[in-house]
């Protein structure tokens, strides 16, 4: 297996940082942000059911069959859920829950196959005696208890529980609230009520991943007037029409990459390939009516329309790489399941940005100096978007005469399309994806950083890969993530691929955040044993044409190797 690892300007993390440093300064080592593993909570099994009614009165969409079994033994839940799968059982959940001595009960969730529903008396009595040839006990069956939507509305706080219903189900989550990827304010919406109309805008929940085998595993009961089938339209009908050569992960809300086949074709990606990471529909605005209001503490409030930013400010050029601080998920997940989009390595592309600077428009015409920023206290420029995220940055990156943060209005000499973010986006060089927030809509000098789940949130943070969930963190304490760490690929050959013992040009990029330039990238085809420097390509010449930031350095690489040479000096 062929490894590289690449060095850039400063060495925040030494060598070796590409595998396994696990070092957290204060540029986040990206990867551990997203090794945040999948939410479980061992005590759920303990947690009581209610009101239990017999399960020939009424027909429920699935049934607990609660097997007691004298003596627990390691392996039995499998065997077991054999058993129910022969029995033509579809297995909703499974859980165990252990008393002091060798008793146990184990709990499965299932729906017969054959009727769609759960189960009768005669499917029982077949289950239960299939069950009692594995473990001595007793066995029987229940449907979920039905609650209406009126008691899911009473459980709406951390004291009486959260309920929340989703479809025919009833769920309690109250314990989850707090683990949420998409952050507690926004799950907390929904408290005490039903969840479908939120998932209708949030597709991610139902498109792909993990969201509804979670919910499944805090269902406690059948909803038992359930809503009526998606009413409105769809609010996804207005976004863009898209490039099939991109890699689709999700559709609503668009999440795709550019495919690893185009990476290397050029150092600018063209716009209908460059990559797309919506958390919401993209926004219609008409460019006419587009205000983008300046305010916040230090400064004097200011809206400009399209043409004020345009016609007011010298129009000024950077070419920049932007990449998602889920880039590469997928290669952790190998590893160890995580959550979140499983990218490959082409949630990255790079443009050429045409638009006005940021700390031009906040100092020249919004009166925030750096006297103000001080005597005010100034910490944070906060970035508001027309589709209802925010973001922010530390005010040094917005003002600083090295930042080059742009807010653009052209993407590779045409004007910005709305997929990225037209009328004007930000785009703040060398710093995770999130922060260059699109649609923008106001700008705002603060003390303190923005508000939600992409500012605050879990995805936008460094974890240690040890941690697992939440609990004993205080989110609030861990800083969010800003510039990016170095980041380095192979494309070619392909990962896993089959290639001929002879001369094999290995090809890849490199880049890195935070102004950092590349200083050199090495090949191992030894396990990391011995290493070759590759020549650095272009991507170099992308950053002369711009103005003198630092702020984005990247490199096309490429290498020969001689397999036959590098094996027989090992020898
Ligand atoms: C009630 C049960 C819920 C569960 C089990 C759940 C689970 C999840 C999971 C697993 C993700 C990560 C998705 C991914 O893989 O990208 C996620 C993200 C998210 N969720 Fe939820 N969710 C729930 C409710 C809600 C509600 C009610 C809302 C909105 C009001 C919401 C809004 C979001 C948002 C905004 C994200 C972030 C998406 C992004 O970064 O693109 N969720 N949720
Ligand atoms: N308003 C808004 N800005 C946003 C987002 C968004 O969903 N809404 N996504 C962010 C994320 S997570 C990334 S990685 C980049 C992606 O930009 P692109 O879609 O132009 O590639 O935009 C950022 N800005
Ligand atoms: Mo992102």
């Amino acid at each position: 297996m062929a490894f590289c690892r690449t060095v850039a300007g400063h060495f925040p993390w030494g060598l070796g940082h590409l595998r396994g440093s696990r070092t957290v300064d204060s540029t986040f080592f990206y990867l551990s942000a997203a090794a945040l593993a999948v939410w479980l909570d061992s005590n759920e099994s303990s947690r009581p059911r209610r009101h239990f009614r017999p399960s020939c009165c009424e027909a429920s969409s699935s049934s607990i069959i609660k097997f007691r079994v004298d003596n627990d033994r390691p392996g039995l839940l499998s065997e077991a859920t054999e058993i129910l799968k022969k029995q033509q059982l579809n297995i909703r959940d499974a859980r165990i829950s252990t008393n002091e001595d060798s008793r146990a009960c184990h709990f499965y969730v299932v729906q017969d196959k054959i009727s769609g529903s759960g189960l009768s008396e005669d499917r029982l009595a077949q289950v239960r005696a299939a069950l009692q040839e594995l473990a001595s006990g007793d066995c029987q069956a229940e449907p979920w208890p039905r609650y209406s939507s009126k008691e899911v509305a009473e459980h709406s706080s951390i004291e009486k529980g959260i309920w929340v219903s989703y479809k025919d189900g009833v769920y309690d989550i109250t314990k989850f609230v707090a683990n949420h990827p998409g952050g507690k304010d926004k799950i907390m919406l929904a408290a005490g009520k039903a969840i479908d109309p939120f998932w209708r805008i949030y597709q991610q929940h139902t498109g792909r991943g993990n969201a509804v085998e979670l919910l499944e595993s805090m269902r406690i009961g059948d909803l038992s007037d359930p809503p009526t089938a998606d009413c409105g339209s769809c609010p996804y009908n207005t976004d863009p029409e898209r490039h099939p050569a991109l890699i689709f992960h999700n559709n609503k809300p668009c999440n795709a990459e550019l495919p690893a086949e185009l990476m290397l074709d050029s150092w600018l990606t063209p716009n209908p390939v460059w990559f797309i990471r919506h958390h919401h529909p993209v926004p219609c605005i008409n460019p006419k009516q587009y205000r983008l209001c300046v305010d916040g503490v230090g400064t004097k409030k200011v809206t400009l329309c399209l043409e004020d930013i345009k016609s007011r400010f010298l129009k000024r050029e950077v070419v920049t790489t932007i990449q998602c601080g889920g880039n590469r998920r997928s290669e952790l997940d190998q590893i160890e399941k995580t959550s979140g989009i499983p990218w490959g390595f082409g949630a990255m592309s790079t443009a050429k940005f045409g638009g006005v600077y940021l700390r031009e428009v906040l100092q020249h015409c919004a009166g925030l100096s750096h006297e103000n920023v001080e005597a005010f206290e100034v910490k944070h420029v906060i970035f508001k978007s027309l589709d209802g995220m925010e973001a922010s940055i530390p005010v040094e990156k917005a003002l600083s005469p090295y930042g080059d943060v742009l807010l653009a209005y052209e993407m590779n000499d045409e004007p910005l399309n709305m997929e990225h973010g037209a009328p004007v986006r930000v785009v703040v060089p060398g710093v995770v994806g999130v922060r260059n927030v699109k649609w923008l809509g106001q700008i705002t000098a603060s003390r303190d950083e923005a508000e939600g789940p992409w500012q605050r949130g879990i995805a936008y943070k460094g974890f240690s890969p040890m941690v697992k969930d939440l609990k004993g963190i205080d989110i609030e304490k861990i800083p969010s993530m800003q510039d990016l760490p170095i980041q380095s690929a192979i494309v070619t050959p392909k990962a896993g691929s089959i290639v001929e013992l002879d001369d094999i040009e290995v090809r890849g990029f490199a880049w890195s955040g935070g102004g950092r330039g590349i200083v050199r990238v090495d090949v191992s085809i030894d396990e990391g044993n011995t290493w070759v420097t590759a020549d650095l390509l272009d991507g170099k010449d992308a950053a002369r044409f711009v103005s003198e930031c630092s702020c984005r350095r990247g490199h096309f690489w490429s290498l020969l190797v001689n397999i036959y040479h590098c094996l027989s000096e090992q020898m």
